[in-house]
């Protein structure tokens, strides 16, 4: 209610003013004085107050709103593409202040004032030159950068495809479920055909590289080595997002997407430096992908080398769990289809007689 009060004298006051501007200069006009006066000055005045008082309500805003910006990267990616975003703003403000000070200081500078005429030029090649010049070398030099910067994060090195961790992620509604290839480092083939309750990822177990394949709770990585991670969606859109690895890929359903990337900082570490114990970092959906989106939220474990490797060899596989699936694939399912519909069809057949 205050704040409706408030709002409602600011309307009057701003339109008491107008009024009297009116006024003022119907009284010069009548008085037989030119039709500027003195709103002109006020207008001239007006072009100054207007862009200082705008650039230190940005300045305080910016202030506020540095709450929400990204956190702090901790991928090798994350920290040139943070670098080449940055270089880009303050290239964007700076240009941003010079041409609107100059606009606005023209306006102010060249208000009228009696017997003073106007320049006319038709052209100036010299000027034209200059403004389209200098934005072009800008642009073609961010053009370029972030070209760069892109088929790095894009593309995997030969030399670290080979060493590179390679991690399954799926999305389903609601939930990330991550698979790890176990000592081959090869992840086993997949068929969404053979999904069950049990057998989650559809895996086809006579691949013989499924066999070691296990699925733990976390995703956990080793800092400082090459991991990728192959996305993909069991039944709508998702979308892969770890803010402070500044990884975003899209889990699209039937068809594998890749997202490749360097962690650069442990938990531990960020744990320590947050002054936060209960930090972890972690991955949330940002394609609105149903009811439950709110809740695909996943944990990442950054550990030391030698910790990963105690933990990955500390996990069981699939199959060690649940050695009924063994030998169970694609194959098998086909011939057992094959004979469903064989018998069916006799079934039909001898029905018909
Ligand atoms: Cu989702």
């Amino acid at each position: 209610m205050v704040n409706f009060i408030l709002g409602l004298i600011v309307c009057l006051i701003l339109i008491i003013a107008f009024m009297l501007f009116r006024v003022q200069t119907i009284v010069s006009i009548v008085k037989g004085h030119p039709r500027v006066g003195f709103s002109n000055k006020v207008n001239a005045a007006l072009m100054l107050i207007l862009p200082i008082a705008g650039v230190i309500a940005a300045g305080w805003y910016s202030g506020i709103a540095a709450k929400y910006y990204l956190p702090e990267a901790v991928s090798i990616h994350g920290k040139q593409t943070d670098f080449l975003f940055w270089v880009a703003i303050y290239i964007i403000v700076a240009m941003f202040l010079v041409t609107n000070a100059a606009l606005f200081y023209f306006a102010y500078k060249y208000q009228y004032k009696e017997g003073r005429k106007v320049t006319f030029f038709y052209d100036n090649a010299q000027l034209e030159m200059v403004w389209t010049a200098v934005p072009a070398i800008i642009l073609t030099v961010l053009v370029l950068w972030g070209n760069k910067v892109w088929w790095n994060m894009m593309s995997i090195p030969e030399d670290q495809k080979k060493q590179a961790l390679q991690i399954e992620i799926m999305g389903k509604q609601f939930g990330w479920y991550t698979r790890y290839p176990g000592k081959d480092n090869k992840l086993g083939r997949y068929d969404f055909r053979l999904i069950d309750e049990v057998n989650e990822f559809g895996l086809d177990f006579e691949d013989k590289a499924s066999e070691d394949d296990f699925m733990p709770k976390e995703l956990h990585i080793p800092v400082g080595k090459p991991v990728v991670l192959n996305v993909r969606a069991r039944d709508v859109l998702h979308s892969v997002f770890a803010p402070h690895f500044r990884l975003k890929m899209d889990a699209v359903p039937g068809m594998r997407t890749q997202f490749f990337f360097i962690p650069t900082k442990t938990t531990a570490q960020m744990r320590a430096e947050l002054g936060k114990p209960d930090f972890n970092y972690e991955i949330a959906c940002t394609e609105v992908c149903g009811k439950g989106h709110f809740a695909m939220k996943y944990i990442i474990v950054v550990e030391e080398e030698k910790e990963f490797k105690k933990w990955y060899a500390e996990q069981k596989p699939f199959l060690e769990n649940n050695p009924e699936y063994r030998g169970k694939g694609m194959k098998s399912l086909l011939k057992k289809n094959l004979a469903d519909s064989e018998k069916n069809k006799k079934q039909k057949e001898l029905a018909e007689l």
